[in-house]
């Protein structure tokens, strides 16, 4: 919040979502899904619809989705996931900017057996043991009190209704054909101005 004189006693908290957003987990799964399962049908890309990989899979033949999730539970997944283009150049950029706090803030899978500790290696090989100190993991975002929220997940439900934050939708396969109604916003992908997002939301 800005105080009367219109700029902020406290930094600004800003929270990264990681699959989507950091590591590039649908181009990591499509990948490995078709070494492992070659001669079966797969979904590009381009048509993904929903957050759910193992939906779509399961929509397409009903054995596909335990298929598809048998990749993602993997040992080693996790871990092997390439970093979004930019991300992990934006991260530094901006947990180096004045005022501003930046948390990994991401959730475990329900199978958590090889996911949690694969995400805390990921955080510590591509950005270091400064940001292994700045993860927040969560099944429930919506406790996590901060200003921003940048996830390319659509819909972000917990127990609280009204989260602290504002979601900033990030362009994923999975969410380019969602429409946004104003105020909400969307990053196009980390070459978009997120620097513009993040000082309009100081004025705030
Ligand atoms: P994150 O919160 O970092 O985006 O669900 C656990 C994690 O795996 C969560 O990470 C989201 C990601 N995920 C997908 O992005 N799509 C899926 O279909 C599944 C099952 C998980
Ligand atoms: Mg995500």
């Amino acid at each position: 919040m800005a105080n009367a004189a219109g700029s902020r006693s406290a930094p600004l908290r800003v929270l990264v979502d990681m699959d989507g957003v950091l590591a590039d987990f649908e181009g990591g799964l499509l990948r490995a899904y078709r070494l492992r399962y070659p001669g079966e049908p797969h979904v590009e890309l381009a048509a993904r619809r929903g957050f759910s990989v193992r939906q779509q899979y399961c929509d397409v033949r009903e054995d596909l989705g335990a298929k598809i999730a048998s990749i993602y539970e993997s040992p080693g997944f996790f871990l092997d996931l390439e970093p979004v283009p930019g991300a992990i150049e934006a991260m530094k950029e901006m947990s180096n900017m004045d005022n501003i706090e930046v948390f990994i803030c991401t959730s475990p899978l329900r199978q958590y057996k090889h996911c949690v500790q694969e995400k805390y290696l990921w955080v510590e090989k591509h950005l270091g043991l400064k940001f292994v100190e700045r993860i927040i993991m969560t099944r429930d975002k919506t406790l996590v009190a901060a200003d921003l929220l940048f996830d390319d997940k659509e819909v972000i439900e917990g127990l609280e209704c009204y989260p602290s934050w504002e979601h900033i939708l990030f362009s994923c396969y999975h969410n380019q054909h969602v429409v946004l109604l104003p105020p909400h916003r969307r990053l196009q992908s980390w070459a978009d101005d997120w620097k513009a997002i993040v000082e309009h939301k100081r004025t705030k």
